[in-house]
């Protein structure tokens, strides 16, 4: 069996999607995601100049050969590009591999270790009344965990909080916006964010919080004491993490749990945060860190050290990867939650996928792969449309991070 070809389609059904179709000799085709948000182009161009090239005639089964050759045959190592690129190419190569099998792809990683995944969903509002709102209704839709963020009094635009409180997609036509940012304003109202919270829905939902890198371990640390009282069920992106060891800090203070690694893209990114157990659960997810050949290398490093998976799971990762994201968490015997931003109608029209909401959990049918496709006619109707993620900056007008 042979790859005859592979396909890089670019749509944007209201936001980019990087897709890998990779064909084989034998009319079975597989599908991964290759979606950067913001950078999109770039990994189109790595797979379509670099990888690509390198896979025409290959036999397909072979996927961990095939991860290998394009991690080390790279010499350039690691990276949110390159490891993106072989991220897609892998999920298509167990969606292919399933495919042959007649089996989904949690059934060759070792079945079912639960009937659904738990998710968490997005609440949001431009401040606290809204945002409370808003968790009433995720609560009212059956979701079990809501991910809570809300405006901060003083400041414009905010992570998290979608225009008209609804609905929130980051990434941008044209230019980047600059966002203002200041973490005094942020750590006073965000405690009693969660105050307000408790007291509308009580202690029963699981809550979640994304500081999303924006302060420093001290700071971090202040934000998860003073959240103690509210019981989350993780605070997210508490400080930038490419010094794992500045999450020293923030354990020594405080017993909030701690999420990190939607921007991770290998295992050497989170070594030192796992083996020390310097947090509860580690979000690196398939499209960006290598696959579910390297993610599943995570997961059970993760494993060892009590730490469980928590996959970023926001609209920039299109339904591709959730499909993956899907049958991995079926399978993974420390799977903590997963990430759960809906994609809208057409997104879903132009993926089309047998993984569903049922009642505040992912479920999915035994569908050989990753049960998921692509709508090729209707992709080509939404062509590329450059956007990028915000940049934040502070007072005084330097940068800071978004
Ligand atoms: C966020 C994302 O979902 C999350 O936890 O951090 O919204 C993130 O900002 C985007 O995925 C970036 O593309
Ligand atoms: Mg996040």
């Amino acid at each position: 069996m042979k790859i005859e070809s592979v396909q890089t389609i670019v749509t944007c059904p209201g936001r980019n999607f990087v897709t890998v179709k990779v064909m084989t000799d034998e009319g079975v085709h597989g599908l991964g995601d290759a979606t950067l948000n913001g950078r999109e182009l770039a990994v189109q161009a790595y797979l379509d100049e670099h990888v690509i090239p390198c896979l025409i005639g290959r036999d397909p089964r072979n996927l961990e050969d095939i991860w290998q050759y394009l991690y080390r045959g790279a010499y350039w190592r690691r990276g949110p590009v390159t490891m993106t690129a072989i991220a897609a190419i892998d999920m298509a190569l167990w969606d292919i591999k399933g495919k042959l099998a007649g089996m989904p792809v949690y059934q060759l990683l070792g079945g079912r270790s639960r009937w659904g995944l738990m998710v968490y969903g997005h609440a949001n509002g431009r401040d606290h009344a809204e945002a409370v709102e808003a968790v009433q209704r995720h609560v009212e839709q059956g979701y079990k965990a809501i991910r809570v963020q809300s405006g901060v009094p003083g400041l414009g635009k905010v992570y998290g909080v979608g225009k008209g409180g609804g609905h929130y997609e980051p990434a941008e036509k044209g230019l980047p916006s600059e966002e203002p940012w200041d973490t005094s304003l942020y750590l006073r109202h965000t405690p009693e964010l969660f105050r307000k919270v408790r007291d509308a829905v009580g202690f029963g939902p699981l809550l979640l919080h994304d500081a999303h890198h924006r302060l420093t371990p001290i700071e971090a640390a202040r934000l998860g004491k003073a959240l103690e009282p509210f019981s989350l069920f993780w605070l997210e992106d508490a400080t930038p993490a490419e010094n794992q060891e500045a999450f020293r800090l923030i354990r020594q203070h405080t017993t909030t749990p701690l999420a990190v690694g939607e921007v991770f893209n290998s295992v050497w990114d989170c070594k030192t945060l796992i083996s020390e157990q310097l947090v509860d659960y580690i979000r690196a997810t398939i499209v960006h860190a290598g696959g579910i050949t390297h993610v599943r290398r995570i997961a059970d490093f993760a494993a060892m050290y009590q730490v469980r998976t928590g996959f970023h799971g926001a609209t920039d990762l299109s339904p591709v990867c959730m499909a993956a994201a899907v049958n991995f968490g079926l399978w993974a015997p420390n799977f903590g939650i997963q990430e759960l931003m809906p994609h809208s109608e057409l997104t879903d029209a132009v993926f089309p996928h047998n993984y569903r909401f049922e009642d505040g959990y992912l479920v999915m049918d035994e569908v050989p792969g990753l049960g998921v496709d692509i709508d090729e006619a209707l992709a080509a109707k939404y062509p590329y449309e450059r956007a990028y993620l915000p940049v934040a900056r502070l007072a005084d007008g330097a940068m800071w991070h978004w």
